[in-house]
């Protein structure tokens, strides 16, 4: 029995008066041309859900969950509750590190036999409920051994170590067919320059990248390599920033056409940019995979892991998605935790059920958006005068040619509004 055992699936229902129902969710309906649960993909985070405690930098666990424990019967317990909670929602994807799903061993291959063991159990359970694996990724964060970087350590042998555990993982994410690898950095940066050779570090890191890369087209993984940007928190500066700094790095070791991003609403707002921003920053340089949703307290300045409630922010995030042409391997991970005074089993249905929603409507004000079409005209209109065949011509001439010009055509520019707070207005008629 586990603590989502009484709980039936949530039904969509827009009149309901309670938030155990879906009011805009509505996976089967049909939203520009496609069905809601196919645009939004919904993952769950395993490693918020339930393997987290309640536990924070000044206070031990909260939470008094029947799946605690630290050997393979609790692995099993919890995964067992996993799925039962991921009937309840109707999500068609979960999302695990290694750590999340299995104890640790007391060597590197007593934890890969017991990683391959649940997720043979694991598989059976997908088999059964049709719930899909979105993307796997390995812990390079929480041991010790992690403490000074997992690639970009200064020991070799932790290297390796990283080497053997992202193998481990990424095998276990293609046997589950898993539609996605990521690696997030959380230690991938320092702590002080003082002991630190940056240079050294960002070389080490793009060979990783390279060997993962590698293993991936060898083995036949047909999923996509995602790089989590972060740009701090845990380490103090971490190598993966913001989507343009991992641009440049991907650039660097000749990586950009072989990884994607996995852009999180709480990491931009850490790096100093909207979501708004990263994701389409992505889609322009053409490395847009997947995200994870969430949102951070704007008050306290850290990754709170919080659910999204604000359909306007999402609506902007999922207007630059659907502009992409929406996802593609990619999905709508809830890396969101809720607040440690949030005991009840009821609070993690509602969190997730009212965040779904809050993405729902977002999508179905984003497609309205689009489908109205005044956004995207108004902005077309803005770069009208390059179609001119004269304009046109500046973009492979010389400096002399283009500046040659403004006396030939008696070129004096007329400034226009950039039409701001009428473009902000349109969006909040749709939200
Ligand atoms: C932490 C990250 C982490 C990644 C997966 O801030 O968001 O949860 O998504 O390692
Ligand atoms: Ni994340
Ligand atoms: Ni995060």
């Amino acid at each position: 029995m586990t603590p989502f055992a009484d709980f039936a699936p949530l039904p969509c229902d827009p009149a309901a008066d309670h938030d155990l129902a879906f009011r805009h969710y509505d996976p089967d309906a049909v939203v520009a041309g496609r069905r809601m649960e196919e645009h939004l993909r919904f993952a769950i985070a395993w490693w918020h859900s339930f393997a987290w405690p309640g536990t924070d930098p000044f206070g031990g666990p909260t939470f008094d969950r029947p799946w605690w424990g630290d050997d393979m019967a609790a692995a099993r317990a919890r995964a067992d509750a996993a799925f039962d909670l991921f009937r309840v929602l109707r999500v068609p994807f979960f999302c695990f590190h290694d750590a999340d799903v299995r104890p640790e061993g007391a060597t590197f291959a007593e934890s890969r036999d017991r990683l391959n063991e649940i997720a043979d159990y694991i598989g059976g359970k997908m088999a059964d409920s049709g719930v899909r694996l979105l993307w796997g990724t390995a812990n390079l964060f929480s041991h010790r051994r992690w403490m000074a970087g997992a690639a970009t350590n200064p020991d070799p042998d932790v290297f390796a170590y990283a080497a053997a555990t992202v193998k481990a993982c990424m095998d276990a994410t293609r046997r589950l067919g898993g539609e996605n690898y990521v690696l997030w950095g959380g230690r991938e940066g320092y702590e002080t320059l003082l002991n630190t050779d940056m240079a050294r570090e960002m070389d080490q890191a793009g060979r990783f990248l390279s060997m993962v890369v590698d293993y991936k087209h060898r083995t036949g993984f047909k999923g996509a390599i995602l790089i989590e940007p972060k740009p701090k928190e845990p380490s103090k500066h971490q190598y993966d920033y913001d989507v343009a700094t991992v641009w440049g790095f991907l650039c660097r070791y000749g990586l950009e056409k072989e990884v994607k991003v996995n852009i999180e609403q709480g990491h931009a707002f850490l790096a100093g940019h909207t979501f708004q921003h990263e994701i389409a920053l992505a889609q322009a340089l053409d490395i847009f995979g997947s995200i994870d949703m969430n949102r951070n307290d704007w008050e306290s300045g850290w990754d709170t892991d919080q659910f999204p409630d604000n359909p306007r922010d999402v609506t902007l995030a999922f207007l630059e998605i659907l502009r992409g042409g929406g996802f593609t391997t990619g999905g709508t991970n809830f890396d969101a935790k809720i607040r440690r005074q949030s005991l009840d089993p009821e609070d993690l249905i509602a969190a997730h059920a009212g965040a779904m929603d809050t993405c729902a409507r977002a999508l179905k004000a984003a497609a309205a958006i689009l489908a109205d079409g005044t956004l995207d005209r108004t902005r077309a209109a803005r770069y009208a005068g390059w179609q001119s065949p004269a304009a046109q011509a500046m973009l492979t001439g010389t400096l002399e040619a283009a500046a040659a010009r403004v006396e030939a055509e008696g070129i004096e520019p007329r400034p226009r509004s950039g039409r701001q707070e009428r473009l902000e207005n349109l969006i909040n008629r749709f939200v």
